[in-house]
């Protein structure tokens, strides 16, 4: 079946038609190699995007969404892509750019008219109105740590000591009974990773090779893995035996760690102890109590790496989030150059300074919705999206 989409109204804004049939790879095959041998040729990665772009359809950030939308691994990261395929940081830019073009349109008139003096409501004026977009672009950025933990994902390493119940914990997790878990010290051996989502957050969640002195080389393979992983993880559990304190080798353990992005997970509460868990406040982390075996606080560990993530985004539907590191380092430079602008409001320099900061903040913005984005940022882009989209 042929589907005719004429211009204006199709996806790229031109002429387009989509051939619909049976999805088994050999009839999709014959058909595109029927196609391709009479002078048709594939679509590059991501091409269909970018007329969209070209053609006005869609602006830069909205094009960066189609990405993550068809990428999203969780319900709340594809609510927040169709937001922003929608256009809600877009318009938000858009105001803000507006806003900082009608300034610019002030201070290039007095700048024509060097022999009055500025009216003090003109400086007043852009002051207010630049104190408000600063404002506003700081909002947008407290966002980012969220927006970026939804859409990227985020990597959480089980870390400790040997026996405490790292593998148990990743199967208690995972509902399943991935990773071998057995009463020998050094049953795990290399990392293991697995995919879940926690509140909304797609998780990379990482078991490792209990940490120790061995003199076994495969162990100590296993081990260098493990602290390998502490850095480039976002979040670290140091599991605990609840049973035996927080032992020195424990310390050893959270030594390793920057203690900025640690939970203190103590495990085996199920085991009846006299032992006190006020001795794991100590260390100063957030400390959860739970069992492995039993299933019990596991829940509470789920919502806390949840509020760990999330900033106060609660729906990303109605709320602009920042999720792209291009997006945040522009909304920064942007900032930057108001804050510059306002000191130089404040301490009377000349009109052309003012000017200048105006058109950097205005440039970067621009580089969001693509007007000022140079080709090869553009081409990196768009060279993410598969062919066909
Ligand atoms: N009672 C009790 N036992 C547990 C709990 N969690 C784990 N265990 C037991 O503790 C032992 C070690 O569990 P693992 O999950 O293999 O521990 P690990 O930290 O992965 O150990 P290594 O891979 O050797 O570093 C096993 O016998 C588990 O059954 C728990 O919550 N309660
Ligand atoms: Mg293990």
């Amino acid at each position: 079946m042929a589907v005719f989409m004429p211009a204006p109204r199709s996806y790229t804004c031109e002429d387009v038609v989509e051939i619909h049939c049976h999805g088994g790879q050999q009839v999709v095959k014959s058909i595109i190699d029927l196609y391709l041998s009479v002078g048709l040729r594939l679509a590059l990665p991501g091409e269909f995007t970018y007329r969209a772009y070209t053609n006005g359809r869609l602006d830069l950030s909205q094009a960066e969404a189609v990405a993550r939308l068809i990428h999203a691994r969780s319900e709340k990261s594809q609510s927040l892509a169709l937001a922003q395929v929608d256009g809600l940081l877009s318009r938000s830019i858009f105001q803000y750019k507006e806003m900082l073009r009608e300034s610019l349109v002030l201070v290039e008139a007095w700048i024509d008219f060097p022999e009055e003096d500025i009216p003090p409501e003109t400086s007043t004026g852009v002051l207010s109105q630049v104190s408000g977009i600063i404002d506003k672009i700081g909002g947008l950025l407290d966002t980012y740590h969220t927006g970026r933990a939804l859409v990227s994902g985020v990597s959480l390493l089980l870390l400790g000591r040997p026996n405490v119940g790292k593998s148990s914990l990743l199967n208690a997790l995972l509902g399943e009974d991935r990773a071998i878990v057995n009463s020998t010290p050094g049953t795990t051996r290399d990392t293991l990773e697995e995919s879940l989502t926690m509140g909304g957050f797609p998780v990379r969640l990482i078991d490792s090779a209990g940490l120790r002195d061995t003199g076994d080389q495969l162990e100590l393979e296993g081990i260098r893995r493990a602290q390998g992983k502490v850095s480039v993880s976002d979040l670290v559990f140091v599991v605990v035996d609840a049973s035996e304190g927080l032992t020195d080798e424990d310390k050893d353990v959270l030594e390793v760690c920057d203690n900025s992005k640690v939970f203190l997970v103590v495990n085996k509460i199920d085991k009846n102890c006299d032992q006190d868990l006020s001795c794991f406040l100590s260390a100063g982390l957030p400390v959860f109590a739970i069992s492995a075996k039993t299933g019990q606080g596991v829940d509470r560990l789920r919502e806390g790496v949840a509020s760990f993530f999330d900033d106060g985004v609660s729906s990303p539907e109605s709320s602009v989030v920042v999720t792209e590191e291009r997006h945040r380092d522009s909304l920064s430079l942007c900032r930057d150059s108001l804050l510059r602008l306002r000191s130089a409001v404040e301490a009377g320099d000349s009109l052309e300074f003012w000017a200048i900061e105006l058109r950097a903040a205005l440039d970067a913005l621009g580089k969001i919705s693509g007007e000022t984005t140079p080709d090869d940022v553009l081409e990196g882009i768009f060279s993410r999206f598969c062919i066909g989209k």
